[in-house]
């Protein structure tokens, strides 16, 4: 049971009541909601210790409401907002996000319309019912529409790339100010997702008012949703949504362990903890009143008895178990990529010289730096004539060797992302291929194709010897088109098969494959490698959005072919020639 649970229904409670017309009670939910979600203690805990009492002795909690608490606690329900919820059968919660709408127009287009969601409502503006009502008029029923547009092109996920980016400027500002100790972002941003619903931050400080004021004024805020003494939440000018709460020192580990979920792992968790008779929340972890861990995340996976969870594990897929067993996998580290095959130049659409790319690839520590530039019948992309591809080839040749010669332990790699065409064959010659280190089949046009013809398609490109490496497996892009039909077991089975690698796009709207497949071809030990694609050099950058990816599909250092020292991935390159 959790004060935030209940705090939310408070909410939902006081915007029922104000649809409905009541006076006063709205405003007490709604003081009621706020007063839960900064409590530093449990409301169980409360009741407990003292009763009822407890509850009615909080600011701003009367006797009514107080009884609400107890048969919350008592039963896990309120019969009220049951009856509430039963009398208007709304979707607030949705219908409140858009723009202009508030209770009362959510009542009078529920009464006089029956709109009761998104869709209802989206239907009533089209067939301009709404501007007809009184109070309305046109200006609101076209408002109403634009707001439903951006509910749907927004769908209130962020790329985890924009959301990243916030929140590093966010924690950074903050970690200036003297007054706060120590700042961390948790959430699903923590874990990694590929989309983000909202930031969550987890702060320690004793000026709760000076950090909260640093908070709401910083200058991406665009609207601030709430400012309280332990929580605010606001949202950035691009959208995005962020909570900070502040907590004490001694509960910073476990409420960073709770806020960084998934709320699946917490559940998960928390029975391991009951099971050895202790309790587990966002306030610590406790035997009996006896509070046993809590300043320190590690610390309280270890009192459970498992090693500590990297948060992009934290989905309750097995991990609670391997921590048990201490058999969680070493995730790769950015630190151990020594280079990226998949990277464009100037020669197709890319923006960068391949001397360019060479002093990148060397600035950033690599071994080596592939160039794999689109082949011809990528028009759109300028891709490569073969006689274009046997120019590059003497020109990273003689580049490499000017690095001989100054002793730069660096190569370019010679490759090529060749497309691969509707019937699964090559728009690039064998002969012109076998004189590549490698060459990289991808799939860049006919996605609608049917599954037994996309997958017939990849599994004869992988057959071919030359094709080391398939780009972007299943060619998804994040919010704007699913994964192509594809039997995805067919082709990890013929990938096995052929030892061809498959690639981990690290484009952040890519990201392909995503974490269960990464999975499934680890636990089939198929070799995967982690690539920018980048189109310029700054884009190599992107690497660590792939790694975050492989780590969240639970793969080590020895599943990704881009760890290996130049030497070992040539020979790996060169694999299926062999056999
Ligand atoms: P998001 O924001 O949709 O990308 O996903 P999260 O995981 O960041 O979710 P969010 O921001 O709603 O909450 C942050 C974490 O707090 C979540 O991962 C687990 C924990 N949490 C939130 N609400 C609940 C809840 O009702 N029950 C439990 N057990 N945990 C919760
Ligand atoms: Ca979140
Ligand atoms: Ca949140």
């Amino acid at each position: 049971m959790y004060n935030q649970d209940l705090a939310n229904i408070f909410y939902e409670i006081a915007f029922l009541l104000e649809m409905d017309g009541v006076p006063f009670k709205p405003a007490a939910y709604e003081k009621a909601a706020i007063v839960l979600e900064t409590l530093e203690e449990d409301i169980e805990k409360i009741y407990q210790d003292k009763g009822i009492k407890g509850f009615e002795a909080m600011p701003g909690i009367g006797r009514g409401i107080a009884q609400r608490m107890e048969e919350y606690i008592k039963t896990g329900k309120i019969s009220f907002y049951q009856y509430l919820k039963k009398k208007m059968p709304i979707d607030i919660g949705v219908l409140d996000s858009i723009e202009g709408m508030g209770p009362r127009k959510i009542k009078v287009l529920y009464d006089k319309l029956g709109i009761k969601n998104v869709k209802d409502l989206e239907k009533a503006a089209k067939n301009h019912e709404i501007a007809k009502l009184f109070g309305f008029g046109h200006k609101t029923e076209g408002n109403i529409l634009q707001g439903i547009e951006f509910l749907k092109r927004n769908k209130g996920r962020f790329l985890f790339s924009d959301a990243i980016a916030i929140a590093e400027n966010v924690k950074q500002a903050l970690a200036k100010l003297k007054l706060v100790k120590k700042i961390e972002i948790a959430g699903s941003l923590r874990r990694g997702k590929e989309t983000i619903g909202d930031i969550d931050f987890l702060a320690i400080g004793n000026n709760h008012e000076k950090i909260m004021d640093a908070f709401v004024n910083l200058s991406g805020v665009a609207k601030v949703w709430a400012k309280g003494s332990t929580k605010s939440s606001v949202r950035f000018k691009n959208g995005i949504d962020a909570d900070l709460r502040i907590v004490p020192e001694k509960s910073f580990g476990s409420a960073l362990q709770y806020f960084t979920g998934s709320k699946e792992h917490n559940i998960a968790l928390r029975k391991i903890a009951i099971d050895k008779k202790m309790k587990l929340n966002e306030y610590g972890l406790f035997k009996g009143s006896k509070m046993i861990g809590g300043s320190n995340e590690e610390k309280i996976y270890e009192i459970l008895g498992l090693d500590w969870v990297s948060p992009e594990l934290r989905e309750d897929k097995e991990e609670i178990e391997a921590g048990l067993k201490h058999r969680l996998p070493k995730l790769i580290q950015e630190k151990d990529i020594k280079g990226d095959l998949h990277c464009h130049s100037a020669w197709n659409g890319g923006k960068n010289s391949l001397e360019e790319l060479a002093k990148e690839g060397i600035k950033r520590g690599y071994q080596y730096l592939g160039i794999s530039d689109h082949t011809r019948s990528l028009r759109i992309e300028n891709g490569l004539e073969e006689k274009d591809i046997l120019l590059q080839i003497r020109e990273i040749d003689r580049i490499n060797k000017s690095l001989v010669k100054k002793r730069i332990k660096f190569r370019l790699l010679k490759g090529a992302e060749v497309n691969i065409l509707k019937d699964g064959t090559l728009d690039i010659s064998d002969k012109v291929l076998s004189k590549l280190d490698y060459a990289i089949g991808g799939i860049h046009s006919g996605f609608k194709m049917k599954e037994s013809e996309n997958t017939q398609r990849l599994i004869k490109a992988m057959q071919n010897p030359y094709i080391s490496i398939i780009s972007h497996p299943t060619g998804r892009i994040i919010k704007r088109r699913d994964e192509y039909s594809i039997d995805l077991n067919k082709v990890l089975a013929t990938a096995k098969e052929t030892k061809t690698i498959l690639e981990i796009n690290s484009c952040p709207d890519r990201l392909d494959l995503k974490d269960v497949n990464i999975r499934k071809a680890k636990d089939l030990g198929i070799g995967m490698i982690i690539n920018s694609d980048a189109h310029e050099m700054e884009q190599l950058d992107n690497i660590g959005f792939g790694v975050t990816q492989a780590r969240r599909g639970w793969a080590e250092k020895k599943d990704i072919v881009n760890c290996l020292n130049i030497e070992k991935l040539l020979v790996r390159l060169k694999e299926k020639t062999k056999s």
